[in-house]
Order: structure tokens, then sequence, then C-alpha cells
């Protein structure tokens, strides 16, 4: 048989740091090398099992079919419970000022650090080959190697939760999974058992806001906030202790796209965001975000109208500002996804000295959650041993053997105190870098019981619909509409009108109209949910206090970032004939300012010129869809605009991109291409400057403004504003 040759040598070259170089002694690279049994001995034939004659029974003495087979079988392991479907990536992180006023972790007050990190991002509800475009929280999960041990920052790009208290979290999971009759929907919340959960739980009130927003939709991974969600505490070495919110921000902005887009994306490219992430590290375009904290002095615990302890509550930017400490880059994609993605383990618990808990009953679940559910998922108490797992220093205690043990301990003793080693490894003194919890002063009776500071439910979910641009709005009540409609129970379509109400009532009849039902009254005393028993349910009473803001401009995106188009994917249409000038300088100068731009035509190959270049196509119209790109450029040409004018999937190109609002460019030359779309009614009466930047399409003949306005519309994201009213049946 012809010899395959495969080029393993494309690759660009991989950024290392101390962490991949330690994991290199892990790598298995077979280039050149034999083909063994696990145990090191030749094979020399891969294709037959051992038989009893030509056409004879296979024999079980065939020790290498045996073990092939039996590996294969065992090859699986459970998915994650929550958070099963996700993308990973190496990076490092980097302080740019000394913290040690607020915290003792070392990686935190020396600038000169570079910390490993390798953060995994996920969606939560769906199985591990679910689609990436679910309505769905994203889980944003950073472990830090750093010089003291692993931290690990296991956090979402919601700042809020669904509910408060950890003893809801399996509840809440069931409701959202698949219903267990019948194991639909896949990924989805929109469907009876989440809404009958949720609309009994007032406390969920605040989450529903951001789950139903955008923010649910991210353009990109490397386009969402993340969010620690708790109140942690940094320490300090005096012990002064300080409570602490942590933020990841995008230097990319937060963007989105629509849901009707995220729909067709599901079925076009599931793996969307994967390959997002993946394609951006290996063009060696790195994502980054800058860390941000706000601290808040031990003294102010109650200064605020909400309860630092609830992870239903967010502090408002205006309350206090968010310090960006630091900045994080990911640079460099994994070797294998299943021995890296799919077995790191993270765990809240996981902090070094100078970071530490608060009393936040969700967090507190959180610190039993994570150990055990590696026990179960990874296979026993050693998975702190995987390769990806193992902090860049070493380990030393008295824990041993269990499944898969990989260390050597040497020596006699296995336990302390002792004197035949004389008591190696050796306890450490805090000064010396020993963690030690923070000195919290505790005071207290036992009580199962949720505190009242926990009750007002209603007062930041308004705060955040307040706070939405009217496209955002618009979205959300679109969001609703979308996801209880598709709740088969009216009661419980009924229910939950009746919560909305409490956030916004304009909300709330805007979803009862596309219902078809009315928005019941039910008083903020009869939204009760998590009353124990033997409680008096009016103590369970939901609150909706008035608070010191009417809005808050960091919840917009509307507000975010809006001016770059790296990494931005940019479709241009054209076939046989097209101008290679008006072409090429628009695509070149995309290029130039960080963009990936595709060409697209009837078939793949390549298309010759008018100038009769022959230029190579990247994708046809069979295999790209408008949904995988941010916006799309018509070059002229009298042959190309003929056969797109004529190629029904080139028009729908353009139908959907303006359906979804995004950026629209065409050559002067090309305006019929635009004009044979359902939108050729919509076209702007004139092009100017102001009006580009407001509509989003350009037609021009000076490629050199068409270009630099395209570029601007771009780096806009999009153009919300055209979807009133809607009338693209795209
Ligand atoms: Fe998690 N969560 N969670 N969670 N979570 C898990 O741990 C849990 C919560 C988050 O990429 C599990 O290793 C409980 C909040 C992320 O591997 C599990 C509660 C936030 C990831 C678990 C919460 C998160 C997980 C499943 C309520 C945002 C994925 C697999 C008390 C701050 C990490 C695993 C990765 C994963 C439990 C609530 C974030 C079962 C009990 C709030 C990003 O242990």
């Amino acid at each position: 048989m012809a010899k395959k040759s495969v080029d393993n040598t494309s690759k660009p070259a991989q950024v290392e740091n101390d962490k991949t170089t330690k994991l290199e002694e892990f790598v298995a690279d077979s280039t050149g090398q034999q083909l063994t049994t696990n145990h090191g001995v030749k094979i020399s034939d891969d294709q037959n099992s051992l038989k009893a004659g030509d056409r004879g029974a296979t024999l079980l003495e065939d020790f290498i079919l045996r073990e092939k087979i039996t590996h294969f079988d065992h090859e699986r392991i459970p998915e994650r419970v929550v958070h099963a479907r996700g993308s990973a990536a190496h990076g490092v992180f980097k302080v740019y000022e000394d913290m040690s006023e607020v915290t003792r972790a070392a990686f935190l007050c020396d600038p000169g650090t570079e910390t490993p990190v390798f953060v995994r991002f996920s969606t939560v509800a769906g199985s591990r080959g679910s689609t990436d475009l679910a309505r769905d929280v994203r889980g944003f999960a950073v472990k830090f190697y750093t010089q003291e041990g692993n931290f690990d920052l296991v956090g979402n790009n919601m700042p809020v939760f669904f509910i408060q208290d950890a003893i809801k979290f399996p509840d809440l999971i069931h409701a959202v999974k698949p219903e267990p009759d019948n194991e639909m929907p896949q990924a989805a919340s929109a469907h009876d058992t989440f809404w009958d959960f949720i609309s009994l739980l007032p406390e969920s009130a605040h989450m529903i806001m951001w789950a139903m927003s955008d923010r649910a939709l991210p353009r990109s991974y490397r386009m969402m906030e993340g969010f620690g969600v708790h109140t942690f505490r940094f320490v300090n070495a005096s012990g002064v202790a300080s409570f602490v919110k942590f933020h990841w921000k995008p230097l990319l902005g937060v963007h989105s796209v629509a849901w009707d887009e995220a729909q067709n994306i599901s079925g076009k490219d599931p793996d969307f965001h994967r390959r997002d992430l993946w394609d951006a590290i290996e063009a060696g375009a790195f994502p980054e975000w800058e860390l941000g904290v706000q601290i808040i002095p031990e003294e102010d615990e109650f200064k605020f109208d909400f309860d630092l302890l609830d992870s239903t509550k967010l502090i408002p930017e205006e309350l206090v500002p968010v310090q960006r400490i630091g900045k994080m880059t990911l640079n460099r994609n994994p070797d294998n996804f299943f021995a890296e993605t799919e077995q790191v383990a993270y765990h809240i618990g996981h902090v070094v000295p100078g970071i530490d808990f608060t009393n936040d009953p969700l967090l507190q679940g959180r610190l039993f959650s994570y150990t055990d559910t590696q026990l179960i998922r990874l296979g026993g108490p050693n998975f702190h041993e995987i390769p990806i797992n193992r902090p860049v220093i070493s380990v030393h205690n008295n824990q041993r053997d269990g499944h898969m043990r990989q260390t050597i301990n040497r020596g006699k003793t296995s336990y302390g105190p002792n004197a035949i080693a004389a008591n190696d490894p050796q306890q450490t003194t805090a000064a010396n870098g020993g963690f030690t919890s923070y000195n919290e002063r505790i005071d207290a009776r036992k009580i199962r019981a949720r505190s009242k500071s926990f009750l007002d439910h209603f007062s930041q979910a308004k705060l955040f619909f307040d706070s939405q641009s009217d496209p955002e709005k618009n979205h959300l009540i679109d969001a609703l509409c979308f996801e209880l409609g598709k709740v088969k129970m009216v009661p419980i379509r009924e229910r939950m009108l009746g919560v909305l109400a409490h956030i916004d009532k304009g909300l709330a009849a805007a979803v009862a109209y596309s219902l078809g039902l009315h928005v019941p009254e039910i008083p903020l005393a009869e939204l009760n949910g998590s009353v124990p028993a033997d409680a008096d349910p009016a103590d369970y009473a939901s609150e909706k206090k008035e608070g010191p803001l009417a809005k808050s401009e960091a919840l917009s995106m509307a507000n975010t970032i809006k001016d770059s188009i790296v990494t931005r994917k940019i479709a241009i249409l054209a076939a046989d004939g097209v101008d290679g000038k008006s072409l090429s300088t628009v695509k070149d100068a995309l290029v130039a300012k960080g963009a990936v731009v595709h060409i697209i035509a009837p078939k793949l190959g390549e298309i010759i010129s008018a100038e009769d270049q022959h230029i190579q196509v990247d994708e046809s119209f069979l295999t790209a869809a408008s949904v995988l790109y941010d916006a799309v450029y018509v070059p002229g040409g009298t042959n190309s605009v003929a056969s797109l004018e004529a190629e029904a999937n080139a028009v729908h190109f353009l139908n959907e991109a303006f359906k979804h609002c995004k950026a629209i460019a065409a050559d002067d030359a090309a305006i019929q291409v635009l004009e044979a779309g359902y939108f050729h009614k919509k076209l702007p009466a004139e092009y100017s400057a102001e009006t580009v930047l407001r509509e989003g399409i350009i037609v021009s003949d000076d490629l050199s403004t068409l270009t630099d306005l395209f570029a601007q519309m771009i780096a806009m994201h999009r153009f919300w504003d055209r979807e009133v009213p809607r009338k693209i049946p795209a």
C-alpha cells in the first residue's frame, strides 16, 4: 500500500510557557515511529486479525486485536454533568502593578511574573456534542498555574446566577436539561420543565433577564466578558481582608449574534465558537482579556441595598468601579482535546494564599461539588496527576495510592508526625507561603433558612432591563416570546407573565400579546419560592426596593468597544469576470486591518477575473453561508455581476446578511446584485458617510472611501435599527 505523507510541519511555531514546557514530558509524537502495542511490541500487521485458516474464526490468542478493541471499548468517560460542551486554550497572565496592598497572592504582586493559564469556555445545558450557539450561559474557567499552586477562577459570562443556595442547583439543572421521559430538547431552555421551575423561583428573575438577553448568544468566546460571580476575599500579608468581585474584559469588546442567526449557525456550523477560537489562535490573532476587580473594604460590607453574599446580585460599576489589574493572552491551542480540554479539572476551591472565600451559600456548595464530580468523571482520587491538572511546582504530602497512581513516592513514611524522615514533608509558616484561612469571626446559631437580606429579587432585574438599548430590549422580549411560546402548558406561561410584570409591565405586556394571553396579577407577597415546610410564607415574600441607580451603562452591550475589525470574517461574493481591482483593493485593505476575507463563488477552484487573473476561491455558495460571516462585499465586473444576480444563493446570502443587520458594501457596478434582493427598496437614497454609518450599507465607485467606511461599519458590529420594521423573508 502506498505510504501517505502527512505534513506535520505546517503548524506555526508553538508559544511555550512554564506549563506547556512541563507538558512536553507527556507528549507523544509518532512522526517517523513504528507501530507498537501498548507494551512496546512492534506490530507487523494492523490490517488482519489472527484466524484459524483463511476463512476461519478469529483466535482468542490474538493479543494485538484484544488490546486494540479493549482500549477502544473503554475510550469514553462520563461527560461533565453541566458545561459538557466546551473548548480550551493555553495562555499567560501578567499583572500590571503590584497588588500587595490588597492581596498577598504572589502572581498578583509582581508585574514581572508571567503565569501560565489554561482556559475552558463552555455552554451549560447541552451535551458534549451539542451546538455552540444554544441560548445559554457560557462558562469561563481559568486555571492559573502560579508559583504558589493552582488558582482556578471558575466563572461565567454573566455576573449573576439563577439561584442563591447550592441546595437548589440539582433542581435547576434537572429543570433545564432535556426532559427525562423523552430526552428533549437538547441544549435548550425553551421547554416546560425549565419555565415551570423558573416561574416558581422568583430569585431567578435577574439571571433570567441576562439569559434572555443577547449575552446568551456570543459572537465569539473571544468577545465575551467573564465574571467570578461570587464575592471573594483578598487578604494581604498583614491579614487585612477586602471583598472582591472578579471580571474579565475582552479587548475586542462584547458582541453577540441575532437569535435567528444563532439557530442557522447551529445547522451550518455547530462548532462555530470552537472553530473561531481555534482559528484565531492558529492565525496568531491571540485573544486578550483584562482582569478587572471591584474591591470593597470589609467595613463597607453593609453599605449596599443588596447582600454581597447573594449571587443573584451584581455590584453596579457606577457604585464600585472595575479596576483593570492585568492581562490574559491565549496563545496556544491544545495538542490533544481529550488529554487537555476534557480532562482538565477546575475547582473553585483551588485558591492560593491571598485569595479566600466568603459565606455566599452558592459558593460554599460549589466548594464541595467540584472535587466530588471529578471523582466520578475522571475515575478516582489521582486526577490531580493528569498532566493538564498538575501544578508547575512539585507536590509533597502523605496522600498515597488509589486508582492510576502515577507518582512513585520514595521512602518509608507516609504519615506525620514522623521521626524516621525528620517530619518531612514539613508544614510551612504563613510568612513562608503556607496557606492560612481568613480569620473570620463567627458567632451564630445553626439554622436552615434564607437570609432576609436576600429577598429583593426584582430591583436588579429591572435595573438590567432598564439599562438595555431599544434593540437589546426588543431582542429580550423576542427571546421570551420564543421560549414561552415553546412551553406547552398554558398555566406556566401565565405564571411567568405574572413574574415578568414585576420587572417591567411593558415587557410583560409585549410577551403576553405574542402568547395571546393576559398578564395575571400575582402580588409580590405570593412570589415566595424556596419556603421551608415550617416557615411562614410571608417571611419569604419577594421584595422590590428602590435602588440608587436608574440605569447602569456597563450592563448594555451597545456601549462596548467598536473600534476594531481584527479577526472579523468578511465574505466577497464573486464569479468569473469579476473586476480584479474592485476585488483586491477591498480585500487587501481589510486583510491589512486584521480581518479574515473569504472569496465565495458559484463553485470551488478558481475564478478568472475580467483582467484574466486567476483568483483562488475559498468557499462555494454550497459550503458557505452568510451567518458564518460578519459582513459582505460585492465587487464589480459585468459577467460576475450578471452571474451573481442570477444566482439564488448569492441573493439569499445578501438578504440574510441584511436581515441580520450586517455591514454590506458593493461596488457601484454591482448594484444590480443588491437590487435583486428583497431589501432593494430599503437601500439608502444616498451614501454620505453619515447615512452609511447609520444604515450599514454602502454602494460606491470610489473604492478608497468605500473601504474606509466599510471597515468602520464592520467595527460597529451590527445595525440593529434595521430590524424595525422587519420585512425581509430571508
Ligand atoms: Fe459549576 N459545576 N456549579 N458553576 N461550573 C461544574 O464541575 C456547581 C456555578 C462553572 O470548564 C461541575 O468539573 C454547583 C456557578 C463552570 O470544566 C460541577 C453549583 C458558576 C464549569 C459544578 C454551580 C459555575 C462548571 C461539572 C451551584 C459561575 C465548567 C463539571 C452551587 C460562577 C468548568 C465540573 C470546566 C462545572 C457544580 C454553580 C461555573 C458539577 C453545585 C455560579 C465554568 O461540579
